[in-house]
């Protein structure tokens, strides 16, 4: 698992993988109002349980109705959960929830619990036997994703979607500053595991941006490269206007990133390769050097340069003269 939170113990991720794999009771709760990720880790959640494992979730329909809005098929082998059955064996899994007032309806008895969550810490957080809460996750299905990746309960297809979808929802379709590198890795790896991800089922917080538009920048952002402290997109395939906007914005969200570009064809069909150059405060003025080496200008930390494709015949060659100029300007500032 790729969860850098010191907390995450090797014990605690051992007793998870244990309990992944239980085939008794497992109630799930969530926070009351589920969200996109609330919703869809407790269908990824499922998912990575054992087929024979009895599964009770709090306020099911609320829960499954949001998971369906989202896209998300909810598992039907879950019930739901109703605190008078005999729970003494049963292990309570809390997602998405950092403080108890916020899990809908009373829990009763249970054997052990486990919260996975990404929320700041609160004076009512819950405590439980075994934690994975990192306030640097971007959502808590990045943190079951992440969970999938290393092997830690069953994957298959809805509940790798389930987890994209949680991820999608919390982090605006990858526009928000929590987007990390781990994101990125996750969804990368969601991506080469999914043939077909549920691209619908990223409309539905984002009705004023057109589908298109979004596959456009979730694809291109899943392209993206880094290096060192440099995060780049270089593409030959067009990328609409409205996905271009703040692409490389959203780069330098990566953390030690402090120098991105995009090398994108023009949106007009003129033979050039236009780029967007951003830099960080730290190292302010540099997009605009750059830029202005190749021809361009702009603002010290947001600038524009274009690439001829008759000198330039490919994507990459372009972002490679990009890249050489930031570093030869580093080493000699002059
Ligand atoms: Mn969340």
């Amino acid at each position: 698992m790729t969860i850098i939170n010191p907390n995450t113990t090797n014990q605690t991720l051992d007793n998870i993988r244990r309990a992944l794999s239980d085939q008794g009771r497992h109630i799930i709760a969530t926070h009351i109002r589920p969200d996109a990720d609330a919703a869809c880790s407790v269908t990824a959640l499922i998912e990575a349980l054992p087929e024979e494992a009895d599964i009770r979730v709090l306020n099911l329909a609320e829960v499954s109705n949001t998971a369906s809005r989202c896209g998300i098929l909810f598992p039907t082998r879950a019930t739901e959960y109703y605190p008078q059955e005999d729970d003494s064996s049963a292990t309570l899994w809390v997602l998405d929830c950092s403080t108890w007032d916020r899990v809908a309806g009373t829990v009763g008895e249970y054997h052990r619990s486990v919260v996975i969550d990404h929320h700041p810490e609160t004076d009512d957080d819950i405590i439980a036997n075994d934690m994975v809460k990192d306030t640097k996750a971007s959502s808590t299905g990045e943190l079951i994703l992440d969970m999938l990746i290393s092997g830690m309960g069953e994957v298959n297809d809805l509940g790798v979607c389930a987890a994209t979808r949680a991820i999608i929802g919390d982090t605006g379709n990858l526009t928000l500053p929590n987007v990390t590198s781990r994101t990125l890795y996750v969804l990368s790896w969601a991506r080469s595991q999914l043939s077909d991800i549920n691209w619908n089922a990223m409309q539905w917080n984002f009705r004023e941006r057109s589908l298109e538009a979004m596959q456009a920048q979730a694809k291109a952002i899943l392209n993206a490269h880094q290096l060192e402290d440099v995060a780049f997109v270089a593409s030959s395939e067009n990328v609409l206007p409205e996905a271009r906007a703040g692409l490389a914005n959203q780069l330098l969200d990566i953390p030690g990133v402090r120098f991105s570009f995009t090398v994108l064809p023009d949106s007009a069909g003129q033979p050039y390769w236009r780029c967007a150059v951003r830099c960080s405060p730290e190292v302010s003025g540099a997009a605009k050097d750059v830029a202005s080496a190749f021809g361009g200008g702009g603002h010290a930390c947001a600038s524009g340069c274009s690439f001829s494709w008759s000198e330039y015949p490919t994507a990459d060659a372009a972002a490679g003269a990009i890249i050489r100029n930031y570093w030869q300007s580093l080493a000699d500032p002059e």
